[in-house]
């Protein structure tokens, strides 16, 4: 039986900053559990880590950062100091591998785990759990997230959204975070007389002029917030809305922050997979654009939450129109579910959708388990 297990965490960063994210957000959640022993991260790239967390040193070879030990992975690395022993736990994010060092050190003892990208697609399910024998007979096992009881859940902290109400319900505690971001004295007027905030964080295929249209036809202010250098400029010049649009870029800041920032907007525009589960968190209405695949696979994601979610089909054709880069189908789409009645509609259909996956155990908690079950029955 696993007690206080120890864990070590294992991230190679492909693309962008999901991939680190979400092994962030798993390292801190299980560091801060009494059920948990010592957390361990291994990453290959800490420069992109530091974007999301700025306390990482990124040229530190190891650090260690609330309570977490943090080592920079060299990926080309053969060998390991004899002291570096494998934890109990052996989590590998999205599949890419532990060193072989590494995995030479490993034996029965150790629970090793693939931890997967979060689909709604059917198969997960029977995914989940999966074991898959290594060349050296250890098993690996597959821990896929989900929206599903048959899944591994979603990563969510204890009382995360009894947080999020306190700090919803806290209008000048916005204002602050925007004011420290940069935003000018005018839209923080703006906003405070009742302007729209929109969060958006998106890939750069999307069809941002038809946003910006939609949103200057409305009656009233909106200001666009949005991670400077995601978009390239020319995304903006060729725009010359009704002048009730702007739209503020903000410096990188840490997850806590972007997680603020996400719950004080209106509306909400993600991509990837972590800020996608954020926005869930938010319990505002948002959009969701998956990371690109080639085939269109990124299509196939998408309908397949948007059939488990509860939303209506106007937002879903909304969804589906900004993910199929369609322009004036998007802009009518959207102007549509501005109207107030609609508007109104959409955040009842967010916030269920919120309190109902906060049912589900979270990730954290289900990854424990499961561990602790496979070590009894091994
Ligand atoms: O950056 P992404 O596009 O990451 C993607 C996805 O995870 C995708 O599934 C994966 O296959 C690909 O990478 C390789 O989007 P995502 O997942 O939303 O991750 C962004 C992270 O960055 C998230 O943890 C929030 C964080 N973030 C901040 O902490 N501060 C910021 O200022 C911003 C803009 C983001």
């Amino acid at each position: 039986m696993l007690t206080t297990p120890s864990i070590d965490i294992f991230c190679k960063v492909v693309d962008n900053y999901g991939d680190i994210g979400v092994c962030w957000r798993l390292a801190r959640q299980l560091a801060a559990r009494p059920d948990c022993g010592a957390v361990r991260m291994w990453v290959d790239d800490l420069k992109s880590f530091a974007r999301i967390a700025p306390e990482v040193n990124p040229g530190a070879e190891s650090q260690t950062l609330g309570g977490i030990t943090l080592f920079k992975w060299d990926t080309t690395l053969c060998e390991l100091p004899e002291t570096v022993a494998p934890a109990d736990i052996v989590v590998e994010a999205f599949a890419c591998t532990p060193p072989a060092v590494y995995v030479e050190r490993m034996s029965v003892r150790q629970l090793w785990l693939n931890l997967e990208y979060l689909s709604a697609e059917a198969w997960v399910e029977s995914c989940h759990r999966l074991p898959s024998v290594q060349p050296n007979g250890l098993r690996k096992f597959f821990f896929f997230p989900g929206f599903t009881e048959a899944t591994g859940g979603l990563l969510r902290e204890p009382e995360l959204l009894a947080r999020r109400d306190a700090w919803q319900a806290d209008a000048q505690a916005r204002l602050d975070l925007l004011a420290d971001l940069g935003v000018s004295e005018d839209w923080l007027h703006r906003l405070r007389g009742g302007a729209r905030l929109v969060y958006v964080f998106c890939y750069p295929q999307a069809p941002l002029p038809a946003l910006l249209q939609a949103l200057s036809s409305q009656q009233g202010d909106t200001l666009i917030l949005m991670a400077a250098g995601l978009m390239p400029p020319e995304a903006w010049e060729n725009f010359s809305g009704a002048g009730n649009v702007g739209v503020h870029e903000h410096p990188f800041v840490n997850q806590a922050r972007f997680d603020q920032l996400l719950w004080g907007s209106d509306l909400i525009i993600v991509r990837g997979e972590d800020s996608f589960v954020r926005a869930i968190w938010a319990g505002r209405p948002m959009i969701w654009q998956p990371y690109l695949q080639d085939e269109d696979l990124h299509l196939e994601k998408l309908s397949a939450w948007l059939a488990l979610s509860p939303y209506s089909a106007d937002i879903k054709r909304a969804m589906l129109a900004w993910n199929q880069q369609d322009g004036p189908q998007f802009k009518d789409a959207l102007t549509a579910l501005l109207y107030p009645a609609d508007f109104a509609r959409w955040q009842t259909e967010a916030q269920a959708m919120s309190l109902q996956l906060a049912q589900q155990q979270d990730l954290a908690t289900q990854l424990l388990t499961f561990c602790a079950e496979q070590s009894q029955t091994s």
